[in-house]
């Protein structure tokens, strides 16, 4: 039986808790979370075993990153099957503030990040989140003083923000990104794949699917804009309504032309009714 993890819902017990496990000498890993955990959660989890002593999971469903329109009050909450997930990924400390304690009464600071969350992708259709996320990954941050903060690429875009926004603020941490952990047909394992029909589940790997033929087809030297717009209309036709399937420089997201512009990534994000999924893929 694994041992359960701790529990902290306070800034001070936290703090408290963290000093224990530094006096120790320990390194600290922090992998946040909105809970509803998967195995692309757990993999982060896993990695943040490997770098580090100590791992600290956050678990706060952050009102900031939602707009009124979106999911924040259904969002899937499973507190207690999350716990029983840590204690076998053998996590040391969860970190379970309330909104209250995030943002007391009279809550007046925002970061405001630029580049790559400007690049005209998650930005475009959700202009409050990476404000919402930076802030919320800044507190975190700072909460927490991990010497290590772990992101799947599975939200791309997210983590070359946070990377961006640790670099610019000094943040004395690494952020590192783990791959994306997928179900067997491809699809990108998400909390929000919970909101699936039956139809829509069959539809939605044809997402990866996409991706996944339009990064060879570039890669043998098919023209990208001619493979992006074969692929917008190969997503269209599986039944999704397309947000956007973008061609972009791996790291700054800036748009590219040809295969010279630099390291290459594909980004997606697609509606099936009212789930969104995004994915993306290296070229
Ligand atoms: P959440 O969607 O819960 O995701 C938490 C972390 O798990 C993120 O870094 C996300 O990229 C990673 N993740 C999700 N699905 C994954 C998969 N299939 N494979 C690998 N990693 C995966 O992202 C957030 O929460 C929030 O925006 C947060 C960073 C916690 C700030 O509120």
């Amino acid at each position: 039986m694994a041992r359960a993890p701790q529990v902290h819902r306070t800034v001070p017990a936290l703090r408290r808790a963290l000093e224990t496990f530094r006096a120790a000498g320990d390194r600290i890993a922090l992998v946040p979370t909105m809970g509803a955990l998967h195995a692309g959660h757990r993999a982060l989890v896993r990695e943040a075993r490997r770098r580090a002593r100590r791992v600290v999971v956050s678990i706060f469903v952050n009102p900031t990153q939602f707009a009124p329109n979106e999911d924040f009050f259904s969002y899937p909450r499973s507190f207690a099957a999350d716990l029983k997930l840590l204690g076998d990924a053998k996590a040391d400390l969860i970190w379970a503030p309330t909104t209250k304690v995030m943002y007391p009464e009279g809550f007046a600071t925002r970061i405001a990040p630029e580049g790559a969350a400007l690049a005209g992708l998650e930005d475009k259709f959700r202009p409050h989140f990476f404000g919402g996320v930076t802030t919320v990954v800044a507190k975190l941050f700072l909460q927490t003083g991990p010497d290590f903060a772990l992101f799947g690429e599975k939200d791309y875009q997210q983590l070359r923000v946070v990377t961006q926004m640790a670099k610019d603020l000094d943040l004395p941490l690494k952020v590192v990104g783990v791959k994306t952990v997928r179900e067997k047909d491809g699809l990108a394992m998400s909390s929000r794949n919970a909101y699936l029909s039956a139809a829509q589940r069959a539809a939605a790997p044809a997402l990866y699917r996409v991706l996944r033929q339009s990064a060879a087809r570039i890669r043998k030297r098919e023209t990208i804009a001619s493979v992006i717009a074969d692929g917008r209309r190969e997503i269209a036709r599986a039944g999704f309504s397309l947000d956007y399937l973008e061609a972009r420089h791996a790291l700054t997201l800036q748009p590219v032309a040809t295969r010279k512009d630099g390291p290459i990534r594909l980004l997606a994000a697609a509606r099936l009714g009212e789930t969104r999924l995004i994915d993306n893929v290296s070229v």
